[in-house]
């Protein structure tokens, strides 16, 4: 089985970027380890901490935090980084060409439930002359990802990315500690009958939404003539490789639960990397009126509704917002 390395040069990536994102893997090698360890290595639970984002923070966000933030601003090939866990973006290597967005472990509250957690990362390059310090290198379209991807830490390890070559899946080989290719060129099936939401929401979502889903839960006496099935892992991480796996809608829309936070997931660490990988392999990813790649951010941890998946499921969705 190949690694990771000659297949991305093989597309022509970069050696600074590939060396980028081997040093992003290390990381996660090591947190795959601790989450393996779960209550053996005391990090499950939760801190006394809330985010920027006021959400209690669990000991291994903060710690898987540290590892990703460590490693990467000591690496070099980094100008900033920007994390669901910090504030601010943070200032690295000035002379360095690429940006780093990640949410350190994607779905935290499935940590204490040995259920399925994920890192999820996101890379750019810095506007030409930029400043390490200057936040608004991270205000760039989705569009701009020269790479995107995240490692699920499941029954197995396995790497999601994407260079905009496609999407590829490589399971990490836990014996040599090496990412190997597991599948080429990944594709969403066009059509599905699974789909994934968050139903207890219901009553606080949009009209457009409520009558979706009312169609889909109705199967085959309603509209659709043909019977859905749900999921909801709790793990954007999870729910979107499922997708990526077998096809399927998933969305966080817009709902009117919290006034003050309309949209949960966050467009910068969660929403733009996984648009990028469900893109490239032929899935669709927006928000309900626009593609989430095309959004220009006004804040490093803004927060957009989405809807992805199986084109032809997607559209359908999508005539409904219209
Ligand atoms: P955390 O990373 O803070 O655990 O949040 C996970 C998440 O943002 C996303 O991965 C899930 O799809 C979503 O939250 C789950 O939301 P609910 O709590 O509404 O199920």
């Amino acid at each position: 089985m190949r690694r990771l390395p000659p297949v991305l040069l093989e597309d022509g990536c970069p050696r600074e970027l590939i060396s980028l994102i081997r040093t992003i893997l290390a990381a996660c090698k090591e947190i795959s380890f601790r989450v393996g360890q779960g209550a053996l290595s005391g990090v499950l639970g939760s801190t006394l901490d809330e985010n920027i984002q006021g959400e209690t923070q669990k000991k291994l966000d903060v710690v898987t935090n540290q590892l990703l933030k460590d490693i990467l601003l000591e690496s070099g090939y980094v100008k900033a980084i920007a994390s669901e866990e910090e504030d601010y973006t943070v200032a690295g290597n000035p002379d360095a060409e690429y940006i780093v967005a990640f949410d350190p472990l994607d779905g935290s509250s499935n940590t204490d439930i040995n259920s399925l957690v994920g890192t999820i990362f996101s890379i750019m390059k810095a506007p030409e002359g930029s400043d390490a310090a200057d936040q608004s290198i991270f205000m760039q379209p989705g569009k701009n990802q020269v790479a995107a991807g995240y490692v699920l830490y499941g029954p197995c390890t396995t790497l999601a990315l994407t260079t905009g070559k496609g999407t590829r899946f490589f399971t990490l080989d836990k014996t040599h500690g090496t990412f190997l290719l597991t599948q080429d060129f990944a594709q969403v099936p066009e059509d599905t009958n699974e789909y994934a939401i968050n139903a207890s929401n219901q009553r606080h979502w949009q009209p457009a939404m409520q009558s979706y889903i009312d169609d889909l839960m109705a199967g085959e006496t309603g509209p659709r003539a043909r019977n859905f099935n749900m999921r909801w892992i709790a793990a954007m991480v999870g729910d979107v490789h499922r997708v990526l796996c077998r096809g399927g809608l998933f969305t966080y829309p817009t709902d009117t639960k919290d006034p003050n936070k309309p949209n949960k997931l966050r467009l910068l660490y969660e929403a733009n990397p996984m648009a990028m990988l469900i893109e490239q392999a032929g899935g669709i990813a927006s928000t309900g009126t626009e593609r989430i790649m095309d959004i220009q951010p006004d804040a490093i941890h803004q927060r957009v509704a989405v809807i992805l998946g199986s084109k032809n499921e997607v559209e359908t969705c999508l005539g409904y917002h219209k």
